[in-house]
């Protein structure tokens, strides 16, 4: 049953909706494809052995298809992890793109989206997550790190199960297969100093105890489905100084790999809040105050000074980039250049589901750039000239390491998380196999060119559809229904 369907199954006609019934259960496995994208380039006839957790113990190029192994659907791309997700925000997409005041910005967004925070039930956010899953897993990612912050009912008090919202998304990510790195915020003031947390926080707030309490009470959760558990500080002014010490010890203490996320430097508002409370920017405040190290993502790190880029990609913090989010709120443009001089890891966020779409995040990171510098191909290297090719492998490598799981890449010891595209997609049919990605990512005109996709080696997404498809996504639309307000 998990056993990949042979190519004459799964290469369907792409409007007929058929699919195999879920299979939910890893097992042992193995795929042949005539290509497939490895860490190192483009290989032919690959074949990737999986065991019974879903992890990759070979993978040969150069093979010959051996006897009842089933072939890959067409050319195999490691699946993109995505590093920053607000699951909820989704439902919310698309209704704030109207001018509300003469000027709107991200703090304007921002009090509509606490508006629409504040009505989220259980019930609703694992309809809006079972389906943001759902179009993540046919839109090539194959993990989410959830940044989740509503964390009590819309009073402000616990529920009776303090664990209640964080258990409907990691429901959402079983039910669907998707791949999840939980990290429970820590939010305690709106601001520098430390302010008190406005009315419409109340729903965000934890002291540094209860969040302790709340991993601990995850934990097991977490492990039953292989999820990974770490922890996020919201901000430098949701977090004062003392509670993010102590939380990232106790985070420490509990699971001393654990990834650990922050917002970081995204408005520039925060950059001058933060100079005017310490008397530093942001990422440098946090690199010289906490021990920042490969554990850490810092997410929207858009406003840095040269040292800070330097200091924050020496740390081996990942660099969280949500092109799309960034580009709908305004925020700015981070250096990508800079960047990767100092040779600083990267990946995607969907963050607040704009857009649900790895190859689009892609075009837009390096359509930003491009913008910017007045020049082409600005992230392709010397080794990978194609730069579709050359963002799809470090966004993975990156995303990879922020999630703390194993799938970075089609090689042995990582996850059997990858993705099959769709050669039949007009935009890719015929081309050579060095131009697919590149294709994929900056002419498949919004439209998904994955054909398949698998998480731990289990089939998830088969001719461009996951199985929950209509099912999740009229769920979501009802659960939509009841909370939006559109007026
Ligand atoms: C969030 N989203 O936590 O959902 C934030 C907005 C804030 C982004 N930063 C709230 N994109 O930063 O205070
Ligand atoms: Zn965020």
């Amino acid at each position: 049953m998990t056993q990949p369907t042979p190519p004459s199954m799964t290469r369907m006609n792409p409007h007929h909706h058929e699919h195999a019934t879920p299979c939910s259960t890893r097992s042992a496995g193995a795929l042949f494809a005539g290509h497939a994208l490895l860490p190192s380039g483009w290989a032919r006839n690959v074949l990737l052995r999986w065991d019974e957790s879903g992890r990759l113990h070979a993978v040969q190029a150069g093979a010959e298809p051996p006897q009842g192994v089933a072939h890959a659907p067409g050319p195999l791309l490691p699946a993109m992890p995505n590093l920053h997700s607000h699951a909820f925000q989704r439902a919310f997409a698309g209704l704030t793109e109207f001018r509300g005041q003469d000027q709107d910005s991200f703090w304007s967004w921002r009090d509509l989206m606490y508006r629409f925070a504040a009505r989220i039930t259980p019930e609703s956010l694992e309809a809006i997550a079972t389906w943001l899953y759902v179009e993540m897993l046919e839109a090539g990612y194959g993990s989410v790190c959830e940044f989740h912050y509503v964390h009590h009912d819309r009073s402000g008090r616990a529920y009776a199960d303090d664990a209640e919202l964080s258990l409907a998304l990691l429901r959402a990510a079983r039910r669907t297969g998707l791949a999840m790195t939980l990290l429970p915020v820590l939010y305690q003031s709106s601001g520098f100093g430390p302010r008190p947390p406005r009315s419409d926080q109340a729903r965000f707030i934890r002291s540094t105890a209860s969040m302790l309490s709340l991993l601990e009470r995850l934990a097991p959760a977490c492990q039953a489905q292989q999820a990974v558990l770490g922890l996020a500080p919201h901000s430098l002014r949701a977090v004062p100084a003392d509670s993010l010490a102590e939380a990232v010890q106790g985070l420490t203490a509990l699971a001393p790999g654990a990834p650990i996320h922050i917002h970081i430097a995204e408005q520039t508002q925060e950059v001058e809040d933060c100079l005017a409370f310490y008397g530093q920017r942001p990422v440098q405040w946090l690199l010289d105050h906490l021990p920042v190290d490969r554990r850490w993502c810092l997410v929207h790190a858009t406003h840095m000074d040269a040292r800070e880029y330097a200091g924050a990609a020496h740390s081996g913090a990942v660099a969280g980039i949500c092109p799309t989010t960034e580009a709908n709120l305004g925020d700015g443009i981070f250096d990508m250049r800079q960047w990767l001089a100092h040779g600083g890891a990267w990946g995607l966020g969907s963050d607040s589901h704009a857009c649900v779409n790895a190859a689009e995040e892609l075009l837009m990171l390096e359509y930003s750039q491009r913008l910017f510098l007045r020049q082409r191909n600005v992230l392709a290297t010397t080794a990978q000239p194609q730069v579709g090719t050359a963002l799809w492998l470090a966004a993975v490598q990156g995303g990879a390491q922020a999630a703390g799981r194993s799938c970075a890449g089609l090689a042995p010891g990582q996850q059997a998380d990858f993705l099959s595209l769709d050669t039949e997609h007009p935009a890719l049919n015929g081309l050579p196999v060095q131009a697919l990605v590149s294709a994929h990512v900056f002419a498949s005109q919004r439209t998904s060119a994955v054909h398949s996709l698998w998480v731990d080696g289990v089939l998830r997404v088969q001719a461009g559809r996951h199985a929950l498809h209509d099912v999740a996504a009229r769920d979501f639309v009802a659960a939509r229904a009841k909370i939006a307000e559109f007026s």
